[in-house]
Protein backbone atom coordinates (compact mmCIF):
# COMPACT_ATOMS: atom_id res chain seq x y z
CA UNK A 1 0.00 0.00 0.00
CA UNK A 2 3.06 2.27 0.72
CA UNK A 3 5.49 1.66 -1.38
CA UNK A 4 5.40 4.63 -3.11
CA UNK A 5 4.75 7.03 -0.34
CA UNK A 6 6.31 5.34 2.71
CA UNK A 7 4.24 6.20 5.73
CA UNK A 8 4.22 4.87 9.58
CA UNK A 9 1.92 2.45 10.52
CA UNK A 10 1.24 1.80 12.93
CA UNK A 11 1.79 6.00 13.72
CA UNK A 12 0.99 5.66 17.85
CA UNK A 13 2.99 3.55 20.57
CA UNK A 14 0.39 1.01 22.09
CA UNK A 15 0.48 3.86 25.22
CA UNK A 16 -0.39 6.62 22.98
CA UNK A 17 -3.09 4.88 20.94
CA UNK A 18 -4.99 3.82 24.61
CA UNK A 19 -4.72 7.57 25.55
CA UNK A 20 -6.19 8.64 22.41
CA UNK A 21 -8.83 6.05 22.90
CA UNK A 22 -10.11 6.88 26.47
CA UNK A 23 -10.07 10.62 25.67
CA UNK A 24 -10.53 11.35 21.67
CA UNK A 25 -7.84 12.78 21.50
CA UNK A 26 -4.01 12.71 22.35
CA UNK A 27 -0.67 15.35 21.98
CA UNK A 28 2.51 13.77 20.07
CA UNK A 29 5.60 16.00 21.27
CA UNK A 30 8.66 16.63 18.72
CA UNK A 31 6.82 15.98 15.52
CA UNK A 32 7.69 19.11 14.11
CA UNK A 33 11.41 20.17 14.77
CA UNK A 34 12.15 24.44 16.04
CA UNK A 35 13.46 25.05 12.62
CA UNK A 36 10.44 23.15 10.92
CA UNK A 37 8.28 25.76 13.49
CA UNK A 38 9.96 28.53 12.72
CA UNK A 39 9.81 28.22 9.04
CA UNK A 40 5.98 27.15 8.82
CA UNK A 41 5.00 30.38 11.09
CA UNK A 42 7.31 32.65 8.54
CA UNK A 43 5.25 31.46 6.03
CA UNK A 44 1.74 31.52 7.75
CA UNK A 45 2.64 35.32 8.81
CA UNK A 46 3.52 36.32 4.73
CA UNK A 47 0.29 35.06 3.85
CA UNK A 48 -1.44 36.68 6.38
CA UNK A 49 -0.07 40.17 5.11
CA UNK A 50 -0.90 39.37 1.31
CA UNK A 51 -4.28 38.34 2.38
CA UNK A 52 -5.11 41.42 4.27
CA UNK A 53 -3.04 43.60 1.60
CA UNK A 54 -5.64 42.68 -1.00
CA UNK A 55 -8.52 44.90 -2.47
CA UNK A 56 -11.49 45.03 -0.55
CA UNK A 57 -14.49 42.83 -2.42
CA UNK A 58 -11.79 40.86 -4.12
CA UNK A 59 -12.52 37.45 -5.11
CA UNK A 60 -10.86 34.31 -4.02
CA UNK A 61 -8.93 32.60 -7.15
CA UNK A 62 -7.92 28.39 -7.66
CA UNK A 63 -5.28 27.58 -5.19
CA UNK A 64 -6.04 30.99 -2.96
CA UNK A 65 -6.21 30.84 0.20
CA UNK A 66 -8.50 32.60 2.72
CA UNK A 67 -9.89 34.43 5.65
CA UNK A 68 -12.43 31.97 7.51
CA UNK A 69 -11.83 35.33 10.52
CA UNK A 70 -10.19 37.99 10.42
CA UNK A 71 -10.61 40.10 13.60
CA UNK A 72 -7.69 42.34 15.18
CA UNK A 73 -6.52 39.71 17.57
CA UNK A 74 -7.47 36.20 15.62
CA UNK A 75 -6.92 35.48 12.51
CA UNK A 76 -8.27 31.71 10.67
CA UNK A 77 -6.89 31.40 7.72
CA UNK A 78 -7.82 28.36 4.69
CA UNK A 79 -7.26 26.84 1.83
CA UNK A 80 -3.42 26.99 2.70
CA UNK A 81 -2.41 24.34 0.47
CA UNK A 82 -1.07 26.12 -2.27
CA UNK A 83 0.04 29.48 -0.42
CA UNK A 84 3.26 28.20 0.33
CA UNK A 85 5.20 24.56 -0.33
CA UNK A 86 5.40 24.01 3.37
CA UNK A 87 1.82 23.87 3.90
CA UNK A 88 1.63 21.23 1.20
CA UNK A 89 4.75 19.58 3.23
CA UNK A 90 2.93 19.70 6.58
CA UNK A 91 -0.24 18.58 5.01
CA UNK A 92 1.49 15.43 3.33
CA UNK A 93 3.94 14.92 5.92
CA UNK A 94 4.36 10.96 6.50
CA UNK A 95 4.21 10.73 10.23
CA UNK A 96 0.84 13.04 10.29
CA UNK A 97 -0.83 11.15 7.44
CA UNK A 98 0.16 7.78 9.47
CA UNK A 99 -2.09 9.27 12.68
CA UNK A 100 -4.83 9.96 10.23
CA UNK A 101 -5.04 6.68 9.06
CA UNK A 102 -4.10 4.79 12.54
CA UNK A 103 -7.70 7.11 13.56
CA UNK A 104 -9.25 6.47 10.08
CA UNK A 105 -8.99 2.72 9.86
CA UNK A 106 -8.29 3.13 6.54
CA UNK A 107 -6.92 5.37 3.67
CA UNK A 108 -6.78 9.13 4.28
CA UNK A 109 -7.81 12.04 1.95
CA UNK A 110 -6.55 15.34 2.75
CA UNK A 111 -10.72 17.32 3.42
CA UNK A 112 -9.09 20.79 4.36
CA UNK A 113 -5.80 22.80 5.60
CA UNK A 114 -6.02 25.68 7.80
CA UNK A 115 -4.16 27.78 10.52
CA UNK A 116 -4.81 30.20 13.54
CA UNK A 117 -2.40 33.08 14.59
CA UNK A 118 -3.94 34.88 17.81
CA UNK A 119 -3.07 36.97 20.70
CA UNK A 120 -5.08 37.54 23.37
CA UNK A 121 -9.03 38.77 23.08
CA UNK A 122 -9.55 42.40 23.94
CA UNK A 123 -12.14 41.87 26.32
CA UNK A 124 -10.25 39.14 28.49
CA UNK A 125 -10.54 39.92 32.06
CA UNK A 126 -9.27 37.86 34.41
CA UNK A 127 -11.79 35.07 35.16
CA UNK A 128 -11.88 32.09 37.12
CA UNK A 129 -13.64 29.95 34.66
CA UNK A 130 -13.89 30.74 31.43
CA UNK A 131 -16.58 29.68 28.69
CA UNK A 132 -15.01 28.18 24.91
CA UNK A 133 -16.74 28.45 21.50
CA UNK A 134 -16.92 24.38 21.72
CA UNK A 135 -17.87 22.29 18.86
CA UNK A 136 -17.29 19.67 16.86
CA UNK A 137 -17.05 18.50 13.27
CA UNK A 138 -18.88 15.52 13.31
CA UNK A 139 -21.44 13.16 15.20
CA UNK A 140 -20.78 9.98 16.50
CA UNK A 141 -23.19 7.56 15.45
CA UNK A 142 -22.46 8.70 11.66
CA UNK A 143 -18.15 8.93 11.98
CA UNK A 144 -17.38 6.56 14.25
CA UNK A 145 -16.88 2.76 14.21
CA UNK A 146 -14.24 0.16 16.15
CA UNK A 147 -12.29 -2.55 15.26
CA UNK A 148 -10.34 -5.22 17.39
CA UNK A 149 -11.68 -3.15 20.46
CA UNK A 150 -9.87 0.25 19.05
CA UNK A 151 -12.17 3.45 18.38
CA UNK A 152 -12.04 4.57 14.75
CA UNK A 153 -13.50 8.16 12.94
CA UNK A 154 -13.53 8.95 9.30
CA UNK A 155 -12.64 12.81 10.02
CA UNK A 156 -9.74 13.62 11.85
CA UNK A 157 -7.43 16.70 12.46
CA UNK A 158 -3.81 16.88 13.48
CA UNK A 159 -3.56 20.65 14.79
CA UNK A 160 0.52 21.31 15.66
CA UNK A 161 1.28 23.98 17.70
CA UNK A 162 4.44 25.77 16.34
CA UNK A 163 4.62 27.78 19.15
CA UNK A 164 5.23 27.37 22.93
CA UNK A 165 1.84 26.58 25.11
CA UNK A 166 2.10 26.87 28.41
CA UNK A 167 -1.06 27.01 30.28
CA UNK A 168 -1.85 30.32 29.93
CA UNK A 169 -1.02 30.22 25.82
CA UNK A 170 -4.76 29.10 24.69
CA UNK A 171 -3.53 25.48 23.86
CA UNK A 172 -6.51 23.84 22.61
CA UNK A 173 -9.10 22.77 24.95
CA UNK A 174 -11.51 19.54 24.24
CA UNK A 175 -14.36 17.44 26.39
CA UNK A 176 -12.31 14.45 27.22
CA UNK A 177 -14.20 10.93 25.98
CA UNK A 178 -17.24 12.85 24.16
CA UNK A 179 -16.18 11.55 20.76
CA UNK A 180 -17.95 8.21 22.26
CA UNK A 181 -20.93 9.69 23.74
CA UNK A 182 -24.07 9.83 21.74
CA UNK A 183 -25.37 12.74 23.51
CA UNK A 184 -26.32 16.22 22.71
CA UNK A 185 -23.02 18.54 22.61
CA UNK A 186 -24.66 21.32 24.63
CA UNK A 187 -25.53 19.05 27.37
CA UNK A 188 -21.95 17.35 27.49
CA UNK A 189 -20.34 20.92 27.61
CA UNK A 190 -22.81 21.75 30.37
CA UNK A 191 -21.55 18.79 32.37
CA UNK A 192 -17.68 19.90 31.44
CA UNK A 193 -18.29 23.12 32.96
CA UNK A 194 -19.89 21.56 36.13
CA UNK A 195 -17.07 19.36 36.68
CA UNK A 196 -14.44 21.27 34.81
CA UNK A 197 -11.70 18.22 35.31
CA UNK A 198 -13.49 16.96 32.22
CA UNK A 199 -11.97 20.05 30.20
CA UNK A 200 -8.30 18.95 28.98
CA UNK A 201 -6.20 21.48 27.53
CA UNK A 202 -3.09 21.41 25.35
CA UNK A 203 -0.20 22.38 27.23
CA UNK A 204 2.73 21.11 25.02
CA UNK A 205 6.15 22.57 23.61
CA UNK A 206 6.08 23.88 19.77
CA UNK A 207 6.35 20.84 17.45
CA UNK A 208 4.18 18.91 18.99
CA UNK A 209 0.89 17.70 17.25
CA UNK A 210 -2.58 17.12 18.56
CA UNK A 211 -4.70 14.25 17.16
CA UNK A 212 -8.21 14.16 17.77
CA UNK A 213 -11.19 12.37 16.30
CA UNK A 214 -13.59 15.16 14.67
CA UNK A 215 -16.22 13.55 17.41
CA UNK A 216 -14.54 15.24 20.50
CA UNK A 217 -15.93 18.53 21.54
CA UNK A 218 -13.09 21.51 21.02
CA UNK A 219 -11.84 24.84 20.98
CA UNK A 220 -9.50 27.55 21.14
CA UNK A 221 -8.15 27.94 24.68
CA UNK A 222 -8.22 31.34 26.76
CA UNK A 223 -5.06 33.11 25.75
CA UNK A 224 -3.74 34.80 28.94
CA UNK A 225 -0.30 35.72 28.08
CA UNK A 226 1.00 38.22 25.97
CA UNK A 227 2.32 35.96 23.35
CA UNK A 228 0.92 35.11 19.59
CA UNK A 229 0.05 31.53 19.41
CA UNK A 230 0.21 29.62 16.12
CA UNK A 231 -1.08 26.53 14.70
CA UNK A 232 -1.77 24.74 11.61
CA UNK A 233 -4.26 21.99 11.11
CA UNK A 234 -4.88 19.56 8.58
CA UNK A 235 -8.48 17.08 8.51
CA UNK A 236 -8.46 14.15 6.75
CA UNK A 237 -10.97 11.65 5.72
CA UNK A 238 -11.47 8.92 4.26
CA UNK A 239 -10.87 8.35 0.62
CA UNK A 240 -14.79 8.52 -0.26
CA UNK A 241 -15.61 12.49 1.19
CA UNK A 242 -15.02 15.20 -0.40
CA UNK A 243 -12.51 18.26 0.00
CA UNK A 244 -14.56 21.01 1.59
CA UNK A 245 -11.77 23.72 1.31
CA UNK A 246 -13.37 26.34 -0.55
CA UNK A 247 -11.15 27.03 -3.75
CA UNK A 248 -10.01 24.75 -5.90
CA UNK A 249 -7.13 23.54 -6.05
CA UNK A 250 -4.84 25.21 -9.37
CA UNK A 251 -4.48 23.20 -12.80
CA UNK A 252 -0.92 23.68 -12.42
CA UNK A 253 -0.63 22.01 -9.13
CA UNK A 254 -3.36 19.41 -9.70
CA UNK A 255 -1.02 17.92 -12.74
CA UNK A 256 1.89 17.89 -10.92
CA UNK A 257 0.82 15.85 -7.67
CA UNK A 258 2.39 12.44 -8.09
CA UNK A 259 0.61 9.09 -8.81
CA UNK A 260 1.38 8.20 -5.07
CA UNK A 261 -0.17 10.72 -3.28
CA UNK A 262 -3.46 11.06 -5.75
CA UNK A 263 -5.72 9.54 -3.36
CA UNK A 264 -4.42 11.79 -0.50
CA UNK A 265 -5.04 15.00 -2.40
CA UNK A 266 -8.07 14.52 -4.67
CA UNK A 267 -9.75 11.21 -2.45
CA UNK A 268 -11.39 8.10 -4.71
CA UNK A 269 -14.67 8.06 -5.55
CA UNK A 270 -15.20 4.43 -5.20
CA UNK A 271 -16.79 2.62 -1.78
CA UNK A 272 -13.43 0.74 -1.00
CA UNK A 273 -11.37 2.51 1.55
CA UNK A 274 -8.42 0.99 1.76
CA UNK A 275 -8.53 -0.78 5.62
CA UNK A 276 -6.07 -0.73 8.07
CA UNK A 277 -6.45 -1.78 11.36
CA UNK A 278 -3.46 -2.54 14.04
CA UNK A 279 -4.27 -4.35 17.70
CA UNK A 280 -3.42 -1.89 20.69
CA UNK A 281 -0.39 -4.01 21.48
CA UNK A 282 1.28 -3.84 17.71
CA UNK A 283 4.30 -1.77 18.23
CA UNK A 284 5.21 1.75 16.61
CA UNK A 285 6.55 1.96 13.18
CA UNK A 286 9.43 4.31 14.89
CA UNK A 287 10.92 5.07 11.32
CA UNK A 288 11.54 8.81 11.06
CA UNK A 289 10.60 11.12 9.16
CA UNK A 290 10.84 15.01 8.63
CA UNK A 291 9.29 17.62 6.40
CA UNK A 292 11.07 17.25 4.18
CA UNK A 293 9.68 13.45 3.37
CA UNK A 294 6.52 15.52 2.49
CA UNK A 295 5.61 16.82 -0.77
CA UNK A 296 6.03 20.47 -1.24
CA UNK A 297 4.16 20.97 -4.63
CA UNK A 298 5.16 21.63 -8.45
CA UNK A 299 9.05 22.13 -8.61
O1 LIG B 1 -7.84 27.09 17.95
C1 LIG B 1 -7.87 25.91 18.33
O2 LIG B 1 -7.09 25.46 19.16
C2 LIG B 1 -8.94 24.98 17.79
C3 LIG B 1 -9.23 25.28 16.36
C4 LIG B 1 -10.54 24.74 15.90
O3 LIG B 1 -11.37 24.34 16.65
C5 LIG B 1 -10.81 24.70 14.47
O4 LIG B 1 -9.98 25.16 13.66
O5 LIG B 1 -11.90 24.17 14.10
Amino acid sequence: MDSAFPRPFPALTPAQRYHFDVFGYVVVPGVLSPAECAAIQAAMRRVRSEIRARPAGQAQGPGEPKFIMDLPHHVFMGDLIEADPLFAAYATHPRLVGFAEEVIGGEARIVELNAHLNTQRPDYTPAENPRFDFHNGTDVPFSSHTKHGLYHCNFVKTLTNLTELGPDDGGTVVVAGSHKLDLPVEEMVARAYEDRSLIHQVVAPAGSTLLFAETLIHATGQLRSDRERAIIITGYGSTMMPYWGGAPLTPTFTAAVPESLRNLYFGKAHWTRGPRYRLLADPVDARTFTLADGWHGPA
